[in-house]
Formats: structure tokens, C-alpha cells, sequence
């Protein structure tokens, strides 16, 4: 079997918590030959295109520095400044800064100057997320031929807030250069449709080797997952026990309600937030029944719009502690922090209700552990955003808008009041859909569809046949 090349942004660490995105990477890696590829984390005056090996619990890890400067225009710069909000279709909070694209494809190539010299022509590369669209531009332009897979992590855009993202025909025209591009959902897969097509014969400055060419690029939904089985473990291991003990002596019978999720404006926290708010105020009975954990720990804080969403979620926890708190109750905890896979979840297992309400989402794994966490016996509920990727697989959640607190505020209370056999009823059919889209199937679909059993060993065809079709 030909090796396999992952190719992500960061590259999973000795002791970072390890996600569940990056568990059942490790374990595909671990079941065939080949590496991890990504920055190292260090950041460094010189810019360095001699990757280093390093073994990561087995797990063998090429790494390379970036400089500061390099760093800034593409992580913070264009991926996070401009990428990230134009996918999530929040225009108004992406900042336009013309020297960014350069600084982001210069480190695209130079993750390809650095990888080239460690590739075999038939090792299969499978590159994450909307950092990397220019690598296998870049790749290719070096000479590799090998099979190219992109996944893209984040929901793709529609055609206008494409338009919006500088030097976007450049990056479409990147696209066509890997062999399988994956979505999260089928909505993604039609705006993507519908911006080709759009675009379809568009050149970029009249060079017709730049036209787009997207007849040998597969473009399909693979929705990711998690592992339902091993959250159904977790959730009652001794550290989830643990966990679940703290939080019941201060829940004393009240019912929870429970929102776990990265500080992203994505995540649609202050909606969230008000939503509970006027549950509370719309249902004064609620009031010492239920008490509101969200868990949010901070993420890409040097960002001002980050900074602004973490001030935004403080005052509006604040106005919501200040209008229904008394001295003995507390409507709601807001905890900024992270906390092991377990410890999750357990709390999952113990939520009578899981908000899930992202404005915009590429999948969401929050729904899929939650599912995979409950006591069969006494589920609790999903209340899911029809703006995650999740809600075109988890049908049996309730699903809201997460822009009309009104609607998020009633069905919190539906799911609250939600009798046991209908919970049991909808909690079966969320955990066959969670077992059916677990993430070794996401992965395995995915490999098998980029590397099938007749691509023979050495072949490195793409670049070929890409010229001749120009010719
Ligand atoms: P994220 O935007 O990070 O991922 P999500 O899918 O919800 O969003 O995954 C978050 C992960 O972080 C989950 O595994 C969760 O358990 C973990 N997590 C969240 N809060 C935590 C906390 N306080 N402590 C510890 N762990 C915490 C991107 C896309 C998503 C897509 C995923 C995977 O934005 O749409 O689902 O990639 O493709």
C-alpha cells in the first residue's frame, strides 16, 4: 500500500490534548506507512525549508519553523482574518489586508519546498483545511505528481462572499489542482457547484495554463464524525465520574443545560446566551429547575474580533447573572477553559439539554460527542442550529435558528419539558445517525476514494495528463 502523507496546519503535539479529529487521524496513520506534516509552533528569524523528523508516540512527525512575519500574514492574516469569516459568511468582520495573500502563499510554498524532498512518487497526500488550498498548486509546480486530497474542515462560502476574498480565482484555480476535494455537507458541495460553474472559463490574466480545469478533480461530501462508542465509554470513566460529582452537588436537582464550544463568533454565544435569557424570563417556574455551563475556552485571542466576541459573551453572562441571580441561585456558569476528553464527556452524559448553535459550521463534533455520551436510559437532548453541517445528518435533534432567540429560547423549553420516551425515541435515531458517520468511516471513505485499489504503485500521472489536456 502506498504511503500516506497527512498535511495540516499544526501537527498533533506530546502533550496537547489530543482531539478527536486527531485520534482517528493517528490511528489511520498508525495502520499504514508514511507521516504527519505541519508548522512546528516555533517561530523563528529565517525562513526554513529543512523539515525535521520527530517521533510523536510512534507517530513519526516532519515539522518545519516559520518567521514571525510569515506567520502573522498567514495564520492571523489571511487564513483568520480573511478565510475564516468570508467561509462563515461574516463579511463584516473580515479585514482586507493586501500584503496578507502574499505571505500566505509564500508559506504554502515553502510547506512545499520542504515537503518535496520526503515524498515518494506514489505516496497519497491528504492536506487539511483552508490554510493549505495553495498546496498543491505549489507542489505541483515543483514537479510532484503524486495523488492530492484536500479536505476542507469549514463550510464553503456562497458565490458573493467568495467574490469578497481576495485573489479568490487564484484559489479556485488551486482547488482544481488537487485530484479529491471533500465538504462537510452537501450544502457545501452546491455552493462550490455553483461558483465553478459560474466561473467555468474564467482565466486569470488571460494565461490560458491558469483556466480552470476542474474535469479531473472529484468533488464530494464526506461528513466527518466522531467516535460514538468510545464517548459512551468515556462518559463513565472514573475521571468522567469525577467530573459529574462536582457538577451534581452544585446542580442539587436542577436540570442542565449545557453549551460547549471554542470562543469563535462562529459559535453563536451570545445569541445563545440571550436565548436562555428569555427562557428565563418567558418561564419564571424554570427558575432554580435549571442552571445554564458554558464552556468556552479562548482561542486565536490575538485577534480583535476574538477579543470582542470573549467581552460581548462576558457582558451578556454578566446582564443575565445581574437579572435573575439571587443569593442562593445562580442562573448560569461560564467557564473559560478546557478540559480533558472525559471530563466532557461526563458532563455531556449528565446535560439534560446540549446547546448547539453555531450561526455557521462546518460539522460541529460537539453534537456528535454529546449523542455518543448519553445514558441510554434517561438521553438528554440536542436542541442544533440548521446552520451546522451536523444538522443534515442529526434530523431527530430540535432544530432552530440560532438568529431568532425567541425560537431558541422555545425549543429549549420544549426540550426541556420533553417527556422520556420521546428522548429516548429521538436519542436512538441521533446515535444510529452518529455511528453510521463515525470518523474511521470519514477517513477511510475519504482515502479509499483518493487512492483506489487499481492506482498502481509509482504512477504519478497528474501533472501529465493536466499539460496535455492544455495542449
Ligand atoms: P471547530 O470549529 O473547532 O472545528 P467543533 O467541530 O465543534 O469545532 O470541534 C471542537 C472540538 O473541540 C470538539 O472535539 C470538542 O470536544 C473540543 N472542545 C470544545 N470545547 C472544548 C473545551 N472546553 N475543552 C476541551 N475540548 C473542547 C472545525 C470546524 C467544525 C468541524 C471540525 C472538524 O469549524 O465545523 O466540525 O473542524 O472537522
Amino acid at each position: 500500500m502506498s504511503r500516506l502523507v497527512i498535511v495540516s496546519n499544526r501537527t498533533p503535539g506530546k502533550s496537547a490534548a489530543a482531539g478527536g479529529l486527531a485520534v482517528a487521524l493517528r490511528k489511520t496513520l498508525a495502520e499504514r506507512e508514511g507521516f504527519w506534516f505541519g508548522w512546528s509552533g516555533k517561530l523563528t528569524d529565517a525562513p526554513e525549508t529543512r523539515a525535521r523528523f520527530e517521533d510523536v508516540e510512534g507517530l513519526s512527525v516532519a515539522t518545519i519553523d516559520l518567521t514571525r512575519d510569515d506567520h502573522q500574514a498567514y495564520y492571523a492574516g489571511f487564513s483568520n482574518s480573511i478565510l475564516w469569516p468570508s467561509f462563515h459568511l461574516r463579511l463584516d468582520l473580515a479585514h482586507i489586508d493586501s500584503t496578507w495573500y502574499e505571505g500566505y502563499r509564500r508559506v504554502n510554498q515553502q510547506f512545499a519546498q520542504a515537503l518535496l524532498p520526503l515524498l515518494r512518487p506514489d505516496d497519497v497526500i491528504w492536506v487539511h483545511d483552508y490554510h493549505l488550498i495553495p498546496l498543491a498548486s505549489e507542489l505541483r509546480a515543483l514537479g510532484a505528481g503524486n495523488r492530492m486530497g484536500f479536505y476542507l474542515h469549514i463550510p464553503f462560502p456562497t458565490a458573493d462572499a467568495l467574490y469578497a476574498i481576495p485573489h479568490h480565482l487564484e484559489l479556485m484555480r488551486d482547488v482544481s489542482r488537487y485530484d479529491l476535494v471533500g465538504m462537510q455537507a452537501n450544502r457545501d458541495v452546491a455552493a462550490f457547484t455553483e461558483a465553478v460553474e459560474n466561473m467555468t472559463h474564467t482565466s486569470l490574466a488571460g494565461d490560458p495554463l491558469q483556466m480552470f480545469d476542474f474535469a479531473r478533480t472529484e468533488v464530494a461530501a464526506f461528513p466527518i464524525g466522531s467516535d460514538p462508542e468510545a464517548f459512551a465509554r468515556m462518559s463513565v470513566s472514573a475521571a468522567a465520574t469525577k467530573m459529574v460529582k462536582r457538577m451534581d452537588r452544585v446542580l442539587a436537582g436542577q436540570k442542565l443545560v449545557l453549551g460547549v464550544d471554542r470562543l469563535d463568533y462562529s459559535k453563536g454565544l451570545p445569541q445563545r446566551v440571550e436565548a436562555y435569557e428569555k427562557l428565563l424570563a418567558n418561564n419564571s417556574r424554570l427558575r432554580r429547575c435549571v442552571h445554564m455551563l458554558q464552556i468556552a475556552p479562548p482561542s486565536r485571542d490575538s485577534i480583535k474580533e476574538y477579543q470582542e466576541t470573549s467581552d460581548t459573551l462576558d457582558a451578556i453572562c454578566g446582564r443575565v447573572m445581574g437579572r435573575f441571580a439571587e443569593p442562593d441561585w445562580a442562573p448560569l456558569t461560564y467557564v473559560k477553559r478546557a478540559y480533558g476528553q472525559a471530563s466532557l464527556a461526563g458532563l455531556y452524559r449528565l446535560a439534560r439539554v446540549a446547546l448547539v448553535t453555531p450561526l455557521r459550521d462546518g460539522m460541529n463534533l460537539v453534537a456528535h460527542e454529546f449523542i455518543g455520551s448519553q445514558n441510554p436510559a434517561d438521553p438528554g437532548v440536542l436542541v442544533l442550529s440548521r446552520f451546522a453541517g451536523a444538522a443534515e445528518i442529526f434530523e431527530d435533534a430540535i432544530l432552530v435558528n440560532p438568529f431568532d432567540t425567541d425560537e431558541t429560547a422555545e425549543a429549549l423549553r420544549l426540550a426541556l419539558d420533553m417527556p422520556l420516551e420521546e428522548r429516548q425515541s429521538r436519542w436512538r435515531s441521533l446515535m444510529a445517525a452518529a455511528q453510521e458517520h463515525n470518523v474511521d468511516d470519514w477517513s477511510k471513505s475519504f482515502l479509499g476514494r483518493l487512492s483506489p485499489p487499481s492506482a498502481a504503485a509509482g504512477a504519478p500521472t497528474r501533472d501529465i495528463l493536466y499539460l496535455a489536456s492544455m495542449a
